[in-house]
């Protein structure tokens, strides 16, 4: 495969950085509220195996687009002659250095892609920048980035391009999905039909990754739910201090570490999708940012009471739970608390309440070498809780632009009836209820069969939450 190449040119701040940063799924792109951002001709590549096969050329702004359009129309030498002669003419005059460096992949005849911000009017420099364009002659095709709601201008902006570009297109840098920009790839195969085999190859390429992407990200929320799942924290007793202050601490270190491990998965997606700048969590957000064991996360996060007790998973140990749901309360009763006692003299297991703090002690003389051990966790709405949180967390991942520097907006707009894994097919809240069954078992038969079945089922799921990616 040949490499590609494509310059994105426009008037400085219309969001052709941005285009550069979304399309090649790079956020070290510089982008700038402040015009000027970009001063030099900056190659970005797409690589599969190791391979160049596109390269996507950042440029400044364009800086004196009326004497250059001038200067063309003037020139009476070779028309193929004449982005070389204008860079030479003006090689030491500083005030070109930004028309000088982007004209710099013209030379070497990349495609051309104009960026236009089409939700401000139109103006008189803004045709004479397409008219520069026209006169260089390579293929080009118009992208129009709204960078604000505005569409009253597109007519004019439309009217001006269609004489002037092979194509136009709308392309918002800031909110294109995986979808658009496969749209964007199939505009560039009827810009350059001699490129077709290779665009088409690239968009191949794309699709693959981005299928196998979901496949790690579901191994990865699959790995997490395993270890929250049998999760324990132990902690030798000590006599010097009280039975319930240590009780409550072994829980608070329980939830800690919980949170811990969801943290790490996060990082893991983010890793996955090239997001690594991203938040793990932020300063406002509700059903995201609270801790995993708010309050709040637990009303709106996981499944309804009733498609809770439709799993069959709640029975004896959960007794706490089960008197909860009765009741309507929000159930705190997480956890199996159990002393295992050293030395044979037995051991208890209670489901205390984390709200009152009432843990069943048995009343017997305390060893040094008991232990206060936390989980594995007995209530099933932790794990759909966990996985609630894990795929609203990937979703948004998925589906955020790279060039998308509000970060502090990235977890936020999670409205309260946020959650997923209550609108669910049945069949999928029964694959994940089993799975929670048998793997909560250790080395049960049954493990390999029933983590197949959940993460083809978590997989299919998420193809149709963006089924205009497939
Ligand atoms: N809301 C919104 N903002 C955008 C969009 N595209 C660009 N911006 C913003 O517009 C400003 C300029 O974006 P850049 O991508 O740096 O623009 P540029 O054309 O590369 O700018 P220069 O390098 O200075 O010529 C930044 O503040 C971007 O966040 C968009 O589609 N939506
Ligand atoms: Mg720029």
């Amino acid at each position: 495969m040949s490499v590609l190449k494509f310059a994105v040119l426009g008037h400085p701040n219309e969001g052709k950085s941005s285009v550069v940063s979304t399309i090649t799924e790079n956020e070290r792109v510089n982008i700038s509220s402040t015009p000027g951002e970009t001063t030099r001709a900056t190659t970005f590549e797409l690589s599969f195996d190791g391979q160049v096969a596109l390269e996507i050329i950042d440029t400044p702004g364009f800086q004196n687009p009326a004497t250059t359009l001038h200067w063309f129309e003037n020139w009476k030498g070779e028309e193929s002659e004449m982005v070389e002669a204008f860079i030479d003419a003006h090689r030491n005059d500083p005030a070109f250095h930004h028309d000088l460096e982007l004209m710099i992949p013209l030379k070497e005849r990349a495609g051309i892609l104009y960026v236009a911000d089409a939700s401000r009017p139109l103006r008189e420099i803004d045709r004479q920048e397409m008219e520069v364009l026209r006169y260089i002659g390579l293929p080009r095709l118009a992208l129009l980035n709204f960078k604000r709601e505005n569409r009253s201008f597109l007519p004019e902006w439309e009217e001006a391009l269609k004489r002037r570009f092979n194509l136009i297109k709308e392309f918002n840098a800031h909110q294109a999905t995986f979808a658009q920009r496969m749209q964007l790839f199939d505009a560039l195969q009827h810009l350059i039909p001699e490129q077709a085999k290779d665009l088409n190859l690239i968009q191949q390429h794309m699709k693959t990754i981005w299928h196998q992407r979901m496949q790690d990200a579901v191994l990865e929320i699959e790995a997490l739910m395993l270890k929250a799942l049998r999760h324990q924290y132990k902690k030798r007793y000590q006599e010097s201090i009280t039975l319930e202050t240590q009780q409550s601490q072994a829980i608070a270190a329980y939830q800690a570490d919980l949170i811990l491990l969801e943290s790490r998965t996060r990082k893991q997606l983010r890793r996955i999708y090239q997001h690594e700048a991203l938040p793990g969590r932020d300063e406002n957000l509700d059903v995201m940012n609270d801790e995993l064991f708010a309050e709040k996360v637990w009303k709106l996060l996981g499944l309804s009471r009733q498609q809770l007790a439709m799993t069959g998973l709640i029975t004896g140990v959960a007794a706490g739970v089960g008197a909860d749901l009765a009741t309507g309360g929000i159930s705190f009763g997480v956890f199996t608390v159990s002393g295992a006692v050293l030395g044979g003299i037995g051991a208890w297991v209670g489901a205390p309440k984390l709200g009152n703090k009432r843990f069943p002690f048995p009343g017997r003389r305390k060893l040094a070498s008991e232990k206060i051990v936390v989980g594995p966790c007995k209530d099933p709405q932790l794990m759909f809780i966990l996985l609630d949180r894990s795929l609203l967390y990937l979703l948004r991942l998925m589906n955020w632009a790279h060039a998308r520097r509000d970060h502090e907006a990235f977890l936020s707009g999670l409205s309260a009836e946020a959650g997923l894994v209550r609108s669910w097919p049945d069949s999928l809240r029964k694959t994940f209820s089993h799975w929670i069954r048998i793997q909560s078992k250790p080395g049960h038969a049954d493990a390999g069969e029933i983590s197949k079945k959940f993460k083809t089922q978590l997989l299919e799921w998420l193809s149709s939450q963006n089924s205009e990616t497939t």
